[in-house]
């Protein structure tokens, strides 16, 4: 991570994926809304179905009927299974209900109640309406005012949870950032985290008159609550607060200590914020001293039919790296120049490396192909071709490298959870017409596979550059070690890392049914299964691959348990989060909340 301009934000992730985002107003309203994380899992894999043209020699194949119980486990594929069937493929867990069962479901009637609703309602549209905006040239918290506004926020918490705050133990770092310790009744197990954000992408001033409700209104229309924040993050941020808040009244006193971090620049560099919790939560809880960490991330959707809910909590991270590459050469009058300029030679390493993407892979043992089992195995409309091979890829080579080709066949932006991505996205060179440029320099953007590594990346645009540093005669300094290349005479070129060290790709968490993992899984099931309307065969949570990254990418050494999901998706936002019109439905909303508590029940109940 590093400067401002290094946005790591799993919302700043620049795809877009116009089949799950058709832009009308009207239909906006009518679907809309994953969180942009939940979108970047989710949406990917409607791709595998849209423009599916891929055909390889299989046999045709009926569209899925669901096999019966008795030939579950193969011989004859049969099409997708009812998700009330466990699979080894991607085996499932039941719902689990917390243990307290009586205030579970005290809660739940409370959270229906309309005094409650419209108290929670409230609630965030104050916090909305305090605009907590996230610059990415903001000064160190202290030495630019613009962090004053996080004060009235954090006074505005400490004034609406006064229940709350009697009980927990709260820490402020770097004077903003806010931690809440929960003291759990057995010292002995490890505390669990959630985690949220303070800040919020800044509001484009000309786009003000285009916000059906003013964006930090924190205005309730009936239906949605709208503004800045109210999808990313402050619906968490006070979705927890709610819920820890509820369950004081009640009574309710954890086992394991429950620890509330939150950050206040996720949204730009992450350096005042989590940069700084994770050295405190690291001194006061120790290395690996937490059971794991909930923080926002993935969300769930109907991807493949409407009876079945995938939820995708994200399991890992890729890693993020930008790579500077600089020439220079001798200046001169242009009236006599070489071959080949500065600017020439860099050409051809840019096109050279746009020649030479990143390798694909789909390794079994990977993330993307977990979340592939998932989908082939569950996804009633899931392409029957792909769905055929993810079957007998578990065991056949042959099957693997045929499924990794179709799903990068179904759509190319498959090959983002597949393999490092590459973007040269700035360029600079050149400042006179008659002059020979000196010096010229392009930043080439990565996103690091899981199976990658910040250190692959560099052997890769050393391999692939070295050659045209030899042939233009270039001296190379590839990051930081001088490569023997060219003689020099042509002149010089350095690789590094543009603004800091990468970031590598984040430990995978683990899913296995004894892992904390599958207390998410249950839970998340809990709250689907209990929510009121809910009509869905059944929900199937997944692990996934996220694209970008969150406030966890700095927690590594707390614990390997870490989740990135929000309850929260198709239907939930109005408009889109970091643009105009982010409103978020304020029956979502309470969904959250109801989520919340149970996350809280099932991880700190004895
Ligand atoms: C599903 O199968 C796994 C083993 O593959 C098992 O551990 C788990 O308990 C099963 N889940 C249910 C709900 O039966
Ligand atoms: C505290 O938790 C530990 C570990 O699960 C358990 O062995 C112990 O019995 C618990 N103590 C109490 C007082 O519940
Ligand atoms: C590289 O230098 C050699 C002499 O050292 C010269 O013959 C050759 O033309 C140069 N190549 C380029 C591309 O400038
Ligand atoms: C590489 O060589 C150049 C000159 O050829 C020198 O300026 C630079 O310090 C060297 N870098 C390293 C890391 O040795
Ligand atoms: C994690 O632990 C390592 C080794 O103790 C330390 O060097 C590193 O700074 C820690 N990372 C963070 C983000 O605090
Ligand atoms: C980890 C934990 O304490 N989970 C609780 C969640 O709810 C289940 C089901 O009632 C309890 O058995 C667990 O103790
Ligand atoms: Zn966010």
């Amino acid at each position: 991570m590093g400067t401002p301009s290094d946005k790591l934000d799993v919302d700043s992730v620049a795809f877009r994926f116009p089949d799950t985002r058709k832009n009308s107003v009207a239909r906006q309203r009518r679907r809309a809304c994953l969180r942009a994380a939940a979108l970047v899992l989710l949406a990917l894999l409607v791709y595998y179905i849209s423009g599916l043209s891929w055909s390889g020699d299989l046999p045709e194949l009926q569209v899925s009927s669901y096999r019966s119980k008795t030939v579950i486990d193969r011989q004859l594929f049969k099409g997708p299974l009812p998700p009330a069937e466990n699979s080894t493929a991607c085996p499932q867990v039941d719902v689990l209900f917390p243990g307290h069962n009586e205030l579970d479901s005290d809660l739940d009637e409370l959270y229906a109640s309309s005094a409650f609703r419209s108290n929670a309602y409230d609630l965030l549209g104050g916090a909305i309406q305090i605009p907590t905006e996230s610059y990415d040239d903001l000064a160190p918290v202290g030495q630019d005012p613009r962090w004053e506004i996080f004060g009235t926020f954090n006074d505005y918490i400490e004034q609406s949870f006064p229940v709350l705050h009697a009980k927990l133990k709260l820490t402020k770092v770097n004077t903003y950032a806010l931690v809440y310790h929960w003291q759990g009744s057995n010292g002995s197990l490890l505390p669990v985290l959630l985690m949220a954000h303070e800040d919020v992408v800044p509001v484009e001033p000309t786009t003000i008159d285009d916000w059906i409700h003013p964006p930090y209104s924190g205005f309730y229309d009936g239906t949605w609550i709208w503004g800045r924040g109210s999808c990313d993050d402050k619906s968490s941020l006070i979705g927890i607060l709610v819920a820890v808040e509820s369950l004081i009244k009640k009574g309710f006193t954890p086992s394991r200590s429950v620890v509330l971090a939150f950050g206040i620049d996720e949204e730009s560099a992450g350096t005042q914020g989590a940069g700084h919790l994770a050295g405190y939560l690291e001194e006061t809880y120790g290395k690996d001293g937490l059971a794991m960490i909930l923080d926002e991330g993935g969300g769930y959707g109907t991807p493949y039919g409407d009876d079945v809910l995938f939820a995708t909590p994200a399991t890992s991270e890729k890693g993020y790296l930008d790579a500077r590459i600089e020439v220079s050469a001798s200046g001169g009058h242009s009236s006599v120049p070489p071959p080949h300029t500065a600017i020439g030679m860099l050409s051809s390493m840019i096109s050279a490396l746009e020649a030479h993407p990143h390798e694909t892979q789909l390794l079994r043992s990977g993330t993307p192909f977990l979340a592939t089992q998932c989908f082939a195995t569950y996804g009633p409309e899931y392409p029957e071709k792909l769905r055929w091979l993810a079957e007998e890829a578990r065991t056949s080579d042959v099957a693997l490298a045929k499924l990794k080709t179709g799903l990068l066949a179904a759509d190319r932006r498959n090959s983002a959870l597949l393999g490092t991505t590459q973007a040269v996205d700035l360029i600079q060179g050149g400042v006179k017409v008659n002059a020979l440029p000196e010096h010229v320099e392009a930043i080439v953007n990565h996103r690091i596979a899981e199976h990658s590594s910040v250190d692959d990346v560099k052997q890769h645009i050393l391999g692939v550059l070295l050659p045209i540093a030899t042939k233009f005669n270039l001296t190379l300094d590839a990051f930081g070690k001088n490569i023997s290349a060219g003689t020099g005479n042509g002149g010089h070129v350095v690789l590094s890392d543009a603004w800091g060290p990468g970031l590598e790709p984040s430990p995978v968490t683990p899913t296995g049914i004894a892992d904390p993992f599958a207390i998410l899984a249950g839970t998340i099931k809990a709250t689907f299964t209990t929510t009121e309307g809910y009509d869905k065969k059944g929900v199937i949570v997944s692990p996934m691959l996220s694209l970008g990254n969150t406030d966890t990418a700095r927690y590594w050494n707390l614990t390997k348990h870490i989740f990135r999901y929000d309850h929260s998706g198709e239907g939930a936002v109005y408009g889109d989060i970091h643009t105009i019109n982010e409103a978020r439905l304020a029956e979502a909303y309470i969904q959250q909340i109801r989520f919340y508590t149970k996350f809280i029940l099932n991880t700190t109940d004895k």
